[in-house]
């Protein structure tokens, strides 16, 4: 169907949508590894691009492209790259955009893993990095040297909630060519569209508020142009990073209830967040809807709305953080996030209890940091839950 001028809920419903021989409302699934050529000339000119044929489902499938398409329409993108987890589409940026002798500028609070992957696996490669508080824009400007070649941000970030300020390091990045990709995970494109300010790539774990069903782990990278795009597709294949149909499929799904998923739990949040900064047992909360938030007016200008991404730092530190999560009852004690339950987790004890002091503060990891993924239950369900655990504290 033609998609032109329809609206970002029209758009998630029917993006990129197949038309089947028997009209199916629902796109079917292509769930197959290798497609027929009619003859040999055919499977000759789909290999060297003469004529538009699936040729095999890590190079390309018509469920994982309905996906694309989607993603790319609501991102504002010239094309999107599906991968088979949100690390698979950080590590295909990172593959194409760097080498060695090459630089990366990372915002220091990234999603652990987006981090450490550059400071441990690729110094084999002879790649460096400057991780830096890019909440400061001279931090960046000062980091940069003639080799860097990506700067790398999320915004939000995880956990720490910081935000960066996407238009003014995209026009910093522009002056010395240096493309920007943001991670932009915690928003989603219904909150966010960083191409629209000015970076050249977009990364998202859909694995959270894409698919929003806590059932699949997938990513995706969308290009603002088809230069970006032509660079990084062959490396997502040659990698093998691809997803699989039926995993393209649950979120081609999940994707059809973005706008109201995250309405309701932005809703909710806002009410959460309130709730827990007039607690007398929390110390702060991060939440980029409340004035407290450093970047409480930055946010406005660049996000169409909060979010249901909330970080508090309880005042008894790490006991009363352990205590806390051993007193939910509704919330589920997990990792991930972006999900129609509500997740609770204490990096402290849990997912950062590994790291040293040091390692923790650079991840922006105190002691009673809690970080919680508002889920679509109800509002007062979730505050109670919060509540009774609290008083456990
Ligand atoms: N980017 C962000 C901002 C993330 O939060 C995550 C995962 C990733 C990338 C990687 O995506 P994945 O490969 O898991 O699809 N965040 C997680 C978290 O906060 N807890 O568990 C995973």
């Amino acid at each position: 169907m033609e998609n032109i001028n329809l609206g970002f809920d029209s758009l998630a419903v029917h993006a990129g949508s197949i038309e089947d021989a028997l009209g199916s409302a629902v796109s079917p699934i292509y769930q197959t590894s290798t497609f027929k050529f009619k003859n040999a000339d055919h499977g000759a000119r789909c290999f060297s691009g003469e004529e538009d044929g699936f040729i095999y489902t890590r190079i390309g499938n018509p469920t994982i492209g309905e996906l694309e398409k989607a993603v790319a329409a609501l991102e504002h993108g010239y094309g999107g790259i599906a991968t088979g987890s949100g690390m698979a589409a950080v590590n295909t940026v990172y593959m194409a955009m760097l080498g060695s002798g090459k630089h990366m500028i990372g915002h220091h609070s990234l999603y652990g893993p987006s981090r450490s992957v550059i400071e441990g696996l690729y110094t084999k490669f002879g790649i460096t990095s400057s991780f830096v508080d890019a909440t400061r824009v001279e931090n960046v400007i000062n980091a940069i040297r003639p080799e860097t070649s990506l700067i790398f941000l999320e915004t939000p970030a995880n956990p720490s909630i910081e935000i960066t300020d996407i238009v003014a390091i995209c026009e910093i990045a522009r002056q010395h060519n240096i493309p920007v990709c943001v991670d932009n995970t915690f928003c989603s494109p219904y909150l966010q569209n960083p191409l629209d300010l000015g970076a050249d790539i977009v990364i998202h774990s859909m694995t959270k508020f894409i698919n929003g069903h806590a059932d699949v782990v997938a990513g995706m990278i969308v290009t603002k142009t088809k230069a970006f795009y032509d660079k990084l597709r062959p490396v997502m294949v040659i990698m093998g990073c691809n997803m699989d149909p039926h995993q393209a499929w649950l979120t081609r799904r999940g994707l059809k209830t973005l706008g109201i998923r995250i309405d309701r739990a932005q809703e909710s949040s806002i009410k959460v967040a309130s709730f827990l900064e007039n607690h007398p047992k929390v110390e702060w909360v991060k939440y980029p809807g409340l004035k407290s938030h450093p970047q409480f007016e930055l946010a406005k200008t660049q996000m169409r709305g909060p979010g249901a991404m909330i970080s508090f730092e309880l005042k008894g530190g790490l006991e009363s953080g352990k205590i806390m999560m051993n007193s939910v009852k509704m919330a589920l004690l997990a990792v991930s996030l972006g999900g129609i339950e509500t997740l609770i987790q204490h990096p402290a004890s849990m997912t950062h209890s590994k790291l040293s002091k040091d390692a923790k503060k650079a991840a922006g990891i105190t002691d009673g940091l809690v970080r919680l993924s508002v889920g679509i239950e109800n509002v007062e369900d979730i505050i109670a839950d919060l509540d009774q655990a609290l008083a456990c504290v």
